[in-house]
C-alpha cells in the first residue's frame, strides 16, 4: 500500500477548491515543481560546478547577481513560458516584467511573480536558499501581459509559495485554503506531501532581527529587542535569535517552530530591504493562511497597493501572539 501522496496528486485531489478553472492551477503548480526540480539540482552540485560565485552583472537593485541567481531565474522564466497559463513574469532578477508573446502563452491568463533565489549571499556558503513564487490573475483583458497585471495588492494572488533548498527540499504553498508542505523524494524525483495543513504557533521563542541595525531601528523594536532578552521563566524569557539571512528559510522554522521575523526601516534600507511583489507578499500569503500576522509595523502587508515592480517594504511577520507584542511597543514606543 503506497501511503505517499505526491504534489500533482494532492493538488488534483483539491482543484475543485482552486475558484477559476481546474486544470490550470494543476498545470501552474506542476510547472513551478519543474522548475524547483531542475534548480534543486544545480543547487545540490553548486560547489562541484562553476556555477558558484557572481555572474559579472547587478541587478536593478544593484545586487551583485550569483551565477545560481541567473541559472534559477532562467529556469523559472522557462518553466513558465512554455507552460502555457502565464502571459507574463515579473522576477528580482530582471529589471522590467517580461510579456511571453509564444502563442500558448501570451494567451495565459495568470501572472507569475518570483524571487528565484532568495538569500543568495548564502549560496556560496552552503546555507539554505529558495525560491519565492506569487501568482496572479491577470486583469488586463487581452494582448501581452501589462504592468498592472503585476502591480496587484498581495490580497489579489490566487497562489504563492515557496521551495527551499535545505537539508531537504520542499515545496510549501497557499491557495487561499490553508497552507501544505511537500518535501522532494531524490530517489523517484517527486514532491510528496510531508506536512499538511501547516499552522503557525501562536507563540514562540525564537526572533529573526538582524540586530546589528539595531542602533538605528525605531523606539519600539529596541524596545522589543531588549524585552525579549529579559529573563522571565513565566514568558519563556530569554527568547533564542535564529538569523540566517535567508527570509524564506527563517520564516519556514518560524512557520513550524513558532516565531517572529522582522527586516524594518533601517539607515541603510529606509523602506525596508524586502521586496513587496516577490518576498514580502507570498511570503505575507502563506503566514496568514497559517494562522500569523504579516505587517510593515503600520499596515497588512498584503494591503498594500503596489506602485512599482521593485518596492522595498518593512515586514514583521510571524506568530499571531509575538507580532502583536512587537506592534504594542511600536504602538507605545514608535
Ligand atoms: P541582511 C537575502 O539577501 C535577503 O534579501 C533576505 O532573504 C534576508 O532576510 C535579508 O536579505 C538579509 O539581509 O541585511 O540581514 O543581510
Amino acid at each position: 500500500m503506497r501511503n505517499i501522496i505526491t504534489l500533482n496528486e494532492f493538488i488534483l485531489d483539491k482543484q475543485n477548491e482552486f475558484q477559476y478553472a481546474s486544470g490550470e492551477l494543476t498545470r501552474l503548480l506542476n510547472d513551478i515543481g519543474i522548475a524547483a526540480r531542475i534548480i534543486n539540482s544545480e543547487v545540490r552540485k553548486a560547489g562541484l560546478v562553476d556555477i558558484l560565485g557572481k555572474a559579472g552583472s547587478e541587478n536593478i537593485q544593484g545586487e551583485e547577481q550569483q551565477k545560481l541567481d541567473v541559472y534559477a531565474d532562467n529556469q523559472m522564466i522557462n518553466s513558465f513560458k512554455y507552460g502555457g497559463q502565464v502571459c507574463g513574469i515579473a522576477s528580482e532578477e530582471n529589471d522590467d516584467f517580461l510579456a511571453f508573446d509564444q502563442p500558448n502563452s501570451v494567451k495565459g491568463k495568470y501572472v507569475a511573480i518570483f524571487d528565484p533565489l532568495d538569500g543568495s549571499s548564502n549560496i556560496d556558503v552552503n546555507v539554505s536558499i529558495g525560491t519565492i513564487f506569487s501568482i496572479y490573475r491577470r486583469v488586463s483583458t487581452d494582448g501581452p501581459a501589462q504592468l498592472e497585471d503585476f502591480l496587484q495588492k498581495g490580497t489579489e494572488q490566487v497562489a504563492a509559495g515557496y521551495v527551499i533548498y535545505g537539508p531537504s527540499t520542499m515545496l510549501v504553498y497557499t491557495t487561499g485554503k490553508g497552507v501544505n508542505g511537500f518535501t522532494l523524494d531524490p530517489s523517484i524525483g517527486v514532491f510528496c506531501l510531508s506536512h499538511p495543513n501547516m499552522k503557525m504557533p501562536d507563540d514562540g521563542r525564537l526572533y529573526s532581527f538582524n540586530e546589528g541595525n539595531y542602533n538605528s531601528f525605531s523606539g519600539g523594536l529596541q524596545k522589543y529587542c531588549d524585552w525579549v532578552k529579559e529573563e522571565d521563566a513565566a514568558t519563556g524569557r530569554p527568547y533564542s535569535c535564529r538569523y540566517i539571512a535567508s527570509m524564506l528559510a527563517d520564516i519556514h522554522r518560524n512557520l513550524i517552530k513558532g516565531g517572529v521575523f522582522c527586516y524594518p526601516a533601517t539607515t541603510g534600507s529606509p523602506n525596508g530591504k524586502l521586496r513587496l511583489l516577490y518576498e514580502c507578499n507570498p511570503m505575507a500569503f502563506i503566514v496568514e493562511q497559517a494562522g500569523g500576522i504579516a505587517t510593515t509595523g503600520h499596515k497588512r502587508i498584503m494591503e498594500i497597493q503596489p506602485t512599482e515592480l521593485h518596492q522595498r517594504v518593512p515586514a514583521l511577520m510571524g506568530s499571531k501572539n509575538m507580532v502583536n507584542k512587537v506592534l504594542e511597543m511600536i504602538e507605545q514606543y514608535g
